[in-house]
Parts: structure tokens; sequence; C-alpha cells
């Protein structure tokens, strides 16, 4: 693809380049890079004085050389207002990735803002507004006066539950906890928001409610864990596409038995030849072909189960280890309660399960085996990771539960070499005042929405026509609501301001909705906006945020953002402000002293003000002393500063003592109750085809940036839809075929990618993709406590065309590969 990035040649990394410490803010894993940055005029020579490599050049360098970058990691961008170059590059000294860059992360070079290259020229660069009937651009100070103005008279009128709000709750890319804690101190400090929901679910709770009720936090294992391992247990969860470099650096070490050699000194009794792995995904993921590949088909079990049967498994598994005597009684007496009620309420024979689920039962009494048979004699060591096959899964409340009753039960909680953790999706960075105010179950703001509440909606990185569901009636209905608005603005002049608040207030009184959206690009929701905010990303702003095992790093600054555009917690900062000076001109003064206190000049004040004053062990932690931890960072909740370092937690619960209040994790009851979202069942029976969803590798969230990136989208013009060879013929399409998937919810499309590993019913299409929105076939059903389920979808699928152009030059190969 090098020919499409006009790159004949690259600029060496001259030896005086400054060099920043830089976590990919793609993914949950969080792999450590480096940035160099250097003079546009100037750059390194050969010889290895003047290199950054500090060796020869002019010799041919050894295979696994990392003295070289790739044309996807270069740029040149603005820093300080100069040119200058840019090279992005994994950092081989960083404990998660071991200098293994990935396909999205090692393009994080080519994906930055670029007047002199013409990369992402898609950011937004000033903040716009909806004027003279389209967006045009303004100062911040008159965007956010409308804003402000807006929304304080919609407060007055309706009182906060007016304010609807869609935010990001995470690190990484968008959020970070410098951004958590703007937007946090605002909606859940300044004002009581109850109407608010998360990034990528409708409404404002946890994915993981489960765990947390029986005291296990996600994230109570570390990386290291999955290479000490007897057994991985993975399901719903496709890590060589999502977890990449995890997998990778981590999980196939200890699958091809290289991992035990340096950490057999750790757990000297126990060392084993190598790891097995059980995947639960009733998909044949690229993750299973590489585990057989790598480990051999003998350690590597796939659980194909019938979509959304998780539940009858791990309770099968939990009564199979019971009567087989596997259980870790010591453990489950000190540290635990309930398992006795647990074990009885969830009893499942491993024939009901065989039937509910689909497996046999040979392969149900097998993987339980795997997971708790002693070897001799001495415990084994499992470690269970979930992600979302499971979180967006039929009844995830009790799923979860299951799952972690198994993880309990064979003392695999705060133990080297277990875990039952989520694998996560994006970096973590989550610190804002109370949420109690929310509530329980928490209100489902796309519903409220639909039916026409709500006056003002405040969008924070975050596109609801690709990524939510029941998308299709969402976005019809949203369309509608914000179109109200902008044909009353279209009829007064945007300069009156007064005329235009009134116009506007009365537009919402009429059923309109004022939107505001705060992104770095125009999205598709963002179409609907009255005015858009442009924010700074990872890398133009210092950020901080941990990955899957609680590695908090500092991204230091390495960029200008494009134009004006803010760091988030900034935004939310001169919105506070803009509140303050409004409600005080409205003679409202004791509402308005509720908005003071954000007079940050920085990002690093947001931090502090934040993160060290309200975060557990937040005192410890500074941006001096992160960086000077280097890629490496600390694993949280830190403990203290000692010897200049700050001193992280590695494992959760290794005192076997629990986050409930008498410090026992707590056995769950779940019992099984077929396809629990309303509107499942008949939507299975009313259509054909499974339309299961999720990632590809390629393809960073809902391609926000790869929408700009001829390497993704000449590879995924539109999104794929996985299927069998023998449904392709029973419908009559080829290879790249467009196709019509269709149910009682919407309609969208997607291009036919033949999967001969598919079962018959049963696709597999690319989520949240700009050209064609899988959300919109699924329908508004969620569990008790709000929680989506995306991944039980059923629909039927018609042709619509042939190949388009645009599709001929695919390659439609098997995505699996043999071991070399
Ligand atoms: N390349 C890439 N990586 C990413 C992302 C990305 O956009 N691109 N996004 C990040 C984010 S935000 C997230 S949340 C994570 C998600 O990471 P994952 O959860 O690993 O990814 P998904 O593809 O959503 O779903 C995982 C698997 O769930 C399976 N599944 C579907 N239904 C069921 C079921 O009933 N039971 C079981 N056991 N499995 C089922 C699917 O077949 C799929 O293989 O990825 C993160 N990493
Ligand atoms: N069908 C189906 N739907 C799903 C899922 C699924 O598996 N299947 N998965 C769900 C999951 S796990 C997720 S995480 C969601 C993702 O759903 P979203 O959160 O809606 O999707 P993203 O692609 O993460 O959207 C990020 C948006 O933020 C903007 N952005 C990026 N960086 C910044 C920043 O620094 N500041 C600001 N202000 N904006 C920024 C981007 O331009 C983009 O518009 O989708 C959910 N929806
Ligand atoms: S695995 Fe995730 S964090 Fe690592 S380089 Fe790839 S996208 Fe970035
Ligand atoms: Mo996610």
């Amino acid at each position: 693809m090098a020919y499409k990035r006009h790159i004949d040649r690259l600029p060496i990394i001259p030896a005086d380049a400054k060099k920043q410490n830089v976590t990919c803010h793609y993914c949950i894993v969080g792999c450590g890079y480096h940035a160099y940055t250097w003079p546009s005029n100037k750059q390194g020579g050969t010889d290895a004085a003047s290199n950054a490599f500090g060796v020869d050049l002019s010799e041919q360098q050894p295979a696994e050389t990392d003295a070289w970058y790739a044309p996807s990691m270069y740029n040149i961008v603005k820093q300080d207002g100069q040119d200058v170059h840019i090279v992005l590059m994994p950092d081989k000294d960083c404990e998660v990735n071991s200098g293994l860059g990935s396909v999205r992360g090692a393009r994080m070079g080519e994906l930055r803002y670029s007047t002199a290259r013409g990369s992402q020229q898609q950011r937004l660069t000033s903040p716009m507004v909806w004027r003279y009937g389209q967006m045009q651009p303004t100062s911040w100070d008159d965007a956010l006066d409308l804003v402000a103005r807006v929304t304080a008279a919609v407060v007055k009128d309706q009182g906060e539950d007016g304010l609807f709000v869609s935010v990001f709750d995470h690190g990484g890319s968008a959020g970070g906890y410098e951004n958590t804690w703007g937007t946090g101190k605002l909606y859940f400090g300044s004002m009581k928001v109850k109407n608010i929901r998360i990034h990528n679910r409708p409404a404002y709770n946890s994915e993981v409610h489960a765990t947390r009720d029986m005291g296990v936090g996600e994230l109570n294992n570390c990386y290291e864990d999955a290479e000490l391992a007897d057994t991985i247990v993975s399901v719903g969860n496709n890590p060589l596409e999502t977890q990449t470099n995890y997998f990778l650096n981590h999980w196939i070490p200890n699958l091809r038995g290289t991992s035990m050699e340096k950490k057999r000194a750790q757990l000297p009794d126990e060392a084993h030849a190598s790891g097995r792995i059980i995947f639960v995904d009733p998909r044949r993921t690229v993750s299973v072909n590489a585990a057989e590949a790598e480990a051999g088909k003998d350690n590597v079990m796939h659980l194909a189960i019938n979509s959304g049967t998780d539940m009858v498994l791990f309770n099968a598994w939990l009564t199979e280890i019971a009567d087989e005597g596997w259980v870790d009684k010591a453990f489950i007496d000190a540290s635990t309660k309930d398992f006795d009620k647990a074990l009885a309420a969830n009893k499942t024979t491993l024939e009901d399960a065989a039937k509910i689920t689909g497996l046999s039962v040979d392969q149900i009494r097998q993987s339980a085996a795997w997971i708790a048979e002693p070897k001799e004699g001495k415990r084994r060591r499992t470690m269970f990771a979930y992600e979302k096959g499971l979180i967006w899964g039929n009844d995830n409340y009790r799923t979860n539960a299951a799952l972690v009753n198994v993880a309990l039960a064979t003392g695999n909680v705060g133990r080297e070499g277990g875990g039952c953790v989520r694998m996560g999706g994006h970096q973590e960075g989550y610190v804002r005042p109370s949420d109690a105010h929310v509530g329980r179950p928490a209100a489902y703001v796309d519903k409220l929405l639909i039916e026409g509440k709500g006056g003002v909606h405040h969008i924070w990185a975050c596109d609801h026509y690709k990524t939510t569901l029941n998308a299709h009636q969402f976005n019809m209905v949203y369309k509608k609501r914000t179109d109200i608005v902008k044909d009353a603005m279209n009829a007064v002049p945007y300069g009156d301001r007064e005329a235009m608040v009134k116009a506007i207030t009365d537009a919402i009184k009429a059923g309109g909705l004022f939107s505001v959206d705060v992104d770095i690009i125009p999205s598709k929701i963002g179409a609907a906006s009255h005015v858009w905010l442009p924010a700074a990303e990872s890398g133009e702003m210092n950020l901080t945020s941990m990955n899957g095992e609680r590695r908090m790093r500092l991204v230091e600054r390495y960029m200008d953002p494009p134009g004006n555009a803010k760091p988030d917690c900034m935004i939310a900062a001169g919105l506070a402000q803009h509140m303050e000076k409004v409600l005080r001109e409205m003679g409202d003064n004791a509402y308005a002293d509720q908005f003071k206190g954000y007079d940050w000049k920085t990002e690093e004040d947001a931090f502090m003000d934040g993160y060290n004053k309200n975060a557990g062990g937040g005192e410890f932690v500074t941006y001096e002393r992160l960086k000077a931890m280097g890629n490496n960072g600390f694993q949280e909740p830190a403990t203290a500063f000692e010897d200049g370092k700050i001193v992280g937690t590695k494992r959760l619960y290794t005192d076997g003592k629990f986050g409930t209040k008498d410090g026992k994790a707590t056995f769950m009851e779940a019992q099984w109750r077929g396809l629990q979202a309303p509107g499942k069942e008949e939507q299975k029976k009313n259509n054909k085809y499974l339309i299961n969803n999720g990632r590809a590798n390629q393809v960073w969230q809902n391609a926000f940036l790869d929408q700009e990136s001829a390497f993704v989208m000449d590879r995924w013009p539109f999104p794929f839809i996985e299927m069998s060879p023998d449904d392709m013929a029973e419908l009559g399409v080829k290879n790249g075929d467009l196709v019509e998937v269709y149910n009682e919810s919407g309609s969208t499309q997607a291009m036919v990618y033949p999967t001969p590993t598919a079962r018959k019913g049963e696709t597999f299409m690319l989520f949240g993709f700009p050209t064609g929105v899988q959300g919109n076939v699924i329908n508004a059903g969620t569990n008790e406590l709000i929680l989506p389920n995306y991944k039980q979808t059923w629909a039927n699928i018609r042709k619509i065309s042939d190949a388009p152009e645009g599709v001929k030059h695919l390659s439609f190969k098997s995505q699996e590969y043999q071991a070399g």
C-alpha cells in the first residue's frame, strides 16, 4: 500500500531528535510507543553517531532489528506552530508489547492531522454553528455562548432532566482521566444530570454489574497471568483482532511453550510445558485459527455454542466441577459466601446443557476438566477472559455472574496464572463525582429521546447513528427533531442572540431538540447537530489512562491540535464558565455559583483537580512522576511513592479480601431463561439469519479516522458480512455482492465475504461502519439494567447488486493461516 502513501524514501531519525513517551490510544492493550520529532529541514545520517538508533545503517540490519520504521509510522505535523517530522514507533522496552505494533497502532503516524501531507483533513479546526442553512466556523466564545444560553434556558424551563448527555467513560481514544473528570465535574458536580448515557450503551450503568456486585472488580489480574496459566478460557472474545498485542505477546508465548522458560523461577513447583486454551464463541475466529496453528489442535478447544447460551455452559461447568470434587474448598471457605446456594440454584446437567448450547456432553465434560482437574495433585491455574460476546450477549448480568462463579469455585481470582477479567475495549480512565443520583436501573436515554423527551443534547465523542441499538429508528426521530430546530434557526438572523435563543426554545417546545456535538471530525450524528465543538486527540494534549492490567501511563503531548481544537476537559471548563456567566445574567446567582472551579489553565490542572484528589491512590500520582515511570508506568491503584517511583498493585485480591462489605466474594444465582431481551425470540422466529456482529483487525471502532485511510477503505469499502457458501448459493450471491440486511426494526447493507467456516444460517457483520450500520437491525430490547444485546440479532438478507466497481479489486481469500 506504500504506493498510495506517495513515499519514495523516509528520513533517518537524527540522534538529537526529541523522544517522548506515547501509549497507543486505540485499544485497551495500551502498547508503548515513542514519538520522535525533529525539524522538517533536517535528517539523521547512516553512521551510528548521527541516527537515533545508534547503529550503522549503511550495513544490512538483522531480521528482528528495531532500527527501522514503516511509512505508516511517519508524518509531518505541527509542533509549537512549526512543521516537524514525526515517527510514532513501538517501544521494545515496554512490557506490554515488547516492540510489537499492530495494523492499527502502527498507523498512528499516518492518521495524524497534517497540513503538509494532507492527512486527516476531515479534522475540525474551529467551532462550527448552524448559520444560513449550513455549518459555519465561529469563535469559541460565540459557540459556547449559544450552547450555554440554550442549555440554561432549557434547564430553567424543564429542570436538569431536560438536558440529555451522551459521553465517553473511558481512557485512550477520546476520554482519559483529564476528560472524564472535566465532563464528570460538569454533569455530576455542577449539575446532577440523570438523563445521561455512555458512548457504547443507552444508559449510564456498568457493562459488568454482576461481577462488581459479587465483589470482584473486572480488571483483577495482570498480563503476565496469561503467560502463567495452565488453561486460558476466552469467552466471546476475538483477541487476535481486538486485543492484538496482548494476545501475541502474552498468550501465544504460553501456547507455544516459550513463556514458562523465563517464568519458571516464579512458580518453581508448577511449571508446565505449554498452556491450553478454550474459546467459547459461536463462530470460528482467526484467534482460534492462530491458537491452533501455534499450540497444535490438541491444546485448543473451540466450543461453538448456540448464540446466547453461554450461561447454561457455565452452570454446567460449575455443576460438573463440584460433582468431580475439583473446587477449591479452602478458598471458598475463607474468602467467599453463598457457594452452596448458588450451586443448588444453578445446577445444570451435562445433558441439559448439551441440548441448549448445541455442544456435546463430551465437549462440556472435557472443557470442565481442562479448567479444573488437578494436575499431579496440584490445583490447575486457569485464567478466564471475556468481552463483548458475553457483555453484549443474552442476559448479560446473570451470564457474567455464572462465569465469575466458576472462577471463584476453582480459586482462580487473586492468584498467579488466574483472574476472571474482561479483556476490555478502550483503555480505562474513569474519575468522576458520584453518579448515585442516576439510580438503578438508569434511564434508557435513547428511548426517551425517541419519545420526544429532552430539549438539549450534548454529545461527547460518540456517534449513535453508527453504534447504538435500534439505530434506524433513533436516526429517523433524531433527524426529525433536530430539523425542527434548524428550520427555526433559519428564520432569524444569527447575530440577534436573543431572537435566536427564543426561536430555538420555541422549536424545542414544539418537539424539537437542540444538539451539540463535541468531536474531532464531522460525524454522522453531527450532521443533525447545531453546534460542533472541535476536540484535541491523545498526543495533541497530555493524556493519562490505564490499560487492561491497570497499567497507567502519560501520553506526552507531541504535536499541536488542529487549528483551534481543545482538549475535552478544557471544552467542559469553557462550557461551565459560560453557564456561570449566563446564569448570573439571568439573576440566578446561587445556581451560577455551582459552575465555579473550572479555572484550569491546562489539562494538567484538570488532572490535579480530578485524579490526584479523587482517585484511590491518586495523591501519589503527578505528571512529573508518571513521565519518569515511562512506558511501563505503574499498575493502579498506587499505594506509595518511594525511591522516586510510584508503587503500584500487580494483582488485586491477593489477600483473599474482596470488594464487599464483609470482604467476601459472593456467589450468585443465575438461572437460564432463554433469550431474555424483549422481542428477541420473535425476531429469531421471524427471520432466517443470525446477524452476529463485531470487529475486524484493520478497523478502529466506527472508522472515524479510517474512513480517510486508503489502506482501510481499499480493504473494506463496505462492511463485510461473513456467510457460509451454502447460504450464498441459496441466496444466489457471489463474492463482494451487496446485500440488504432487513427485519422489523430496520435495514442496512453489507458486502458478502465467503466464509467456509461459517455455520449455515449464521453470519457475522462488521459493526458500526459508515457505509452500512449493523445497529439498524438490532431491536430496542435490553436487560433489566438497560444493557443492550447487540450480538443476538436475526434478520433476512436479499441481494441488492453485483459487486460494485469499488469492490472488484478485493481479495476474498480465507483469512485463516497454516502453521509455518
Ligand atoms: N481491531 C479492533 N480492535 C478493537 C476494537 C476495534 O474497533 N477494532 N474495539 C475495541 C473495543 S471498544 C471493544 S469493546 C473490544 C471488543 O472486543 P471483542 O469482544 O473481542 O470483539 P467483538 O468482535 O465485538 O466480539 C467478540 C466475539 O463475540 C462473539 N459472540 C457473538 N455472540 C456470542 C455469544 O452468544 N456467545 C459468545 N461466547 N460469543 C459471542 C463474536 O462471534 C465475536 O467473535 O475490542 C476493542 N479492540
Ligand atoms: N452492533 C454493534 N454495536 C455496537 C457494538 C457491537 O459490538 N455491535 N459495540 C459497542 C461498543 S463496545 C462500543 S465501544 C461502541 C462504540 O461506539 P461509539 O463510541 O459511538 O464509537 P467510536 O467509534 O468509539 O466513536 C468515537 C467518536 O468520538 C470521536 N473522537 C475520537 N477522539 C476524540 C476525542 O479525543 N475527543 C472527542 N470529543 N471526540 C473524539 C470520533 O471522531 C468518533 O466520532 O459501539 C457499541 N455499539
Ligand atoms: S494492540 Fe491496541 S494498543 Fe497495541 S498497538 Fe494495536 S491498537 Fe494500539
Ligand atoms: Mo467498546
